[in-house]
């Protein structure tokens, strides 16, 4: 069985290093996956913020976009042009009110996951919360009902799942990161694990 691919000239330059093509999309959880209905489901703004909670509706109620993104996950596997349907990290930001002393969030998860991110990472134009891939609702296996995704990190800082931000004014660690995975994730710098 070959699971991987070699990256074709076409596209090798978009393959971090030690990273290789997977084929199909894999699942990579810690744990369970947690099954959460819409009419149930809330994100909730809190730290250094307006406290706020969203609903599904409001959250469908938000400007909707499509992505094309790449996703590289720390174990090796890449999958490029993956598409999704969701909403601009930066139109739900407009959407509330961070206290500017804000410098890091973490992101909460349904089942109890975080990662952490700093304002700059977070806030970057190309990020989004995705509840459609390709066309269809976000899979719970993949986060459904919402998930973040950061194109530029590894994946590991795409939440599934999420159901909460909590803005804070100096870096926490989330879940990978306090057992070992690098505190910022960047895979052209190949920012796998922290040395300690
Ligand atoms: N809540 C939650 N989010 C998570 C994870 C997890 O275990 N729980 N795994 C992370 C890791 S390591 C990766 S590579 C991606 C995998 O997303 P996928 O299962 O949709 O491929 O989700 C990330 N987000
Ligand atoms: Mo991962």
């Amino acid at each position: 069985m070959k699971h991987f691919e070699k990256p074709g000239a076409d596209v090798a330059d978009r393959v971090p290093p030690g990273q290789h093509l997977a084929k199909g999309f894999p699942v990579l959880t810690y744990g369970e996956t947690p099954k959460v209905d819409k009419a149930d489901w809330q994100l909730t703004i809190s730290g250094l913020a307006a406290p706020k909670t969203f609903t599904w509706d409001d959250l469908m109620a938000l400007p909707q976009s499509h992505f094309t993104a790449d996703f590289h996950c720390v174990t090796t596997w890449s999958k490029l042009d993956v598409n999704w349907t969701g909403v601009k990290v930066s139109d739900l930001l407009a959407a509330i009110e961070v206290d500017p002393k804000a410098s890091h969030v973490m992101e909460h998860c349904y089942g109890g996951y975080t990662t952490n991110l700093s304002m700059e990472d977070f806030a970057r134009e190309e990020n989004f919360f995705a509840h459609t891939l390709y066309g269809e609702p976000l899979p719970p296996e993949h986060g459904g009902p919402l998930r973040l995704v950061v194109p530029h990190l590894y994946a590991w800082k795409s939440a599934k799942w999420l159901n909460g931000l909590e803005f804070l004014d100096e870096m926490k660690l989330g879940f990978w990161e306090r057992n070992g995975y690098h505190h910022r994730g960047e895979p052209w710098a190949e920012e796998r694990y922290s040395l300690r």
